[in-house]
């Protein structure tokens, strides 16, 4: 097992070994909780993924299904992962949608909910197991606490965890929205444009910021300009460029229609990089009626991953009488909430684009497991502490009559 100082002189001895130029031939393999993992690491692409996720749905058809929701533009599939028990049956349980790479050039974003999905169903055949051969059995959990007080943190999970959360819990994970941009190695997707209008009769660039796309909130920028950098995320040649329509990508546009058609009560959405979570409004200052519910689960999750929860937004507080404005419209997250009152996060994993130090990596890999385990047992009162936990926003009727003031003038 490991041990403190032998993480230290890993870390030295990986990031030696990880910066030595491609090409090079040397290959070692480093145990890290109970899996081999070769060094250099080497992340999932779009295609070694199709294969691992094909072979885990066909070795455990009782649990796990796997379904395209849409086909890219390169024309690539955009996989959906069902975990659930009797996982061919709809059933009327809390459900829990995990989502990434919708940035191309985020590799941790679907490493973990790949390492996720290989993780559960691992466990979940497997009897409750003394992982790290104490003589205990499952007595310290993926929590983020050291349950059993050896110095060694969530050493060993619970098999029974996993059977529990898949027996109550209908679990949703889109690992690679974007597998274009993924094979591309670029943030955006791979569609061309056809100059900023869409009329322009050569292909004048390629992409749109996926995470820019989703409508919710999407003319604040055309009526408040200076607020939101409206000459850059309107710029098909930038890395933010939102897109000639909101839902105007395929990607997008399988995730609205996924959404739309289940009944989503909490969704994280995985990038990379920074280690630190936000929650919705994030083109406001304004607080939504549900801040304290957010706060709730992100200090939660904050305690297990040690991530920082971005309490006050992206930028700054969120205690203004008028509501500021700034940051993202068009981000999946305030769609998710502005539109389905589903609690939505987004992650920022890791310390680099993309992480290059193994072990801040795996760690990544290791807590998010127990992140997303949270998630779904915490869905299981989700919609009780929906109610308990409303507030409502003062200054909502501001909010409001901004929001009737953009729809009024673009009509929608
Ligand atoms: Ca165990
Ligand atoms: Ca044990
Ligand atoms: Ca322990
Ligand atoms: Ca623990
Ligand atoms: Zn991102």
């Amino acid at each position: 097992m490991f041990k403190k100082n032998s993480i230290a002189l890993l870390t030295s001895f990986i990031l030696i070994i990880t910066i030595i130029p491609a090409g090079n031939s040397t290959i070692n393999n480093v145990e890290y909780r109970g899996v081999n993992v070769t060094i250099p690491y080497e992340y999932y692409n779009y295609s070694s993924m199709t294969q691992v996720l094909n072979e885990l749905a066909t070795n455990n058809p009782d649990i796990m299904s796997l379904t395209s929701i849409g086909v890219t533009y390169e024309g690539r599939d955009i996989w959906m992962v069902k975990l659930s028990d009797n996982v061919n049956v709809e059933e009327d349980e809390p459900e829990v949608l995990l989502m990434g790479a919708h940035h191309g050039d985020e590799r941790p974003s679907f490493e973990v909910p790949i390492y996720f999905i290989k993780h559960v169903c691992d466990k979940y055949n497997m009897e409750n197991t003394d992982d790290d051969n104490d003589g205990l059995i499952n007595e310290d959990i993926i929590d983020g606490i050291d349950n059993d007080d050896d110095g060694l943190l969530d050493e060993d999970p619970s098999e029974d965890r996993i059977r529990e959360v898949l027996e109550k819990t209908e679990i949703y994970i889109i690992p690679m929205i974007n597998p274009d941009g993924v094979e591309y190695e670029w943030r955006k997707n791979r569609e061309p444009n056809y100059g900023p209008d869409g009329t322009s009769d050569v292909i004048t660039s390629y992409g749109v910021d996926l995470n820019r796309n989703y409508g919710y909130a999407w003319y604040y920028p055309d009526f408040f300009p200076d607020k939101y950098y409206y000459e850059y995320i309107t710029d098909e040649n930038t890395w933010v460029y939102r897109g000639e329509e909101a839902f105007s990508e395929i990607e997008t546009q399988a995730v609205k229609n996924f959404v739309e058609t289940h009944n989503i009560s909490i969704s994280l959405s995985y990038h990379d990089y920074g280690e630190w979570m936000i929650f919705p409004w994030m083109h406001s200052s304004s607080r939504t009626p549900h801040e304290k519910l957010f706060r709730s689960i992100g200090y939660n999750m904050s305690r297990i991953n040690k991530y920082e929860l971005k309490i006050y937004g992206q930028y700054g507080e969120r205690e203004y009488f008028l509501p500021q404005l700034f940051g993202t419209p068009g981000s999946s997250e305030n769609w998710l909430y502005g539109e389905h009152e589903i609690i939505a996060f987004t992650i920022e994993l890791c310390s680099h684009r993309p992480e290059f130090n193994v072990n801040r990596l795996l760690d990544a890999l290791w807590n998010h497991i127990g992140v997303n385990l949270y998630v779904c047992e915490r869905s299981w009162t989700i919609e009780d502490d929906k109610k308990d936990y409303y507030d409502k926003v003062p200054n909502q009727w501001i909010s409001d009559l901004l929001d009737s003031l953009v729809a009024l003038k673009y009509h929608k």
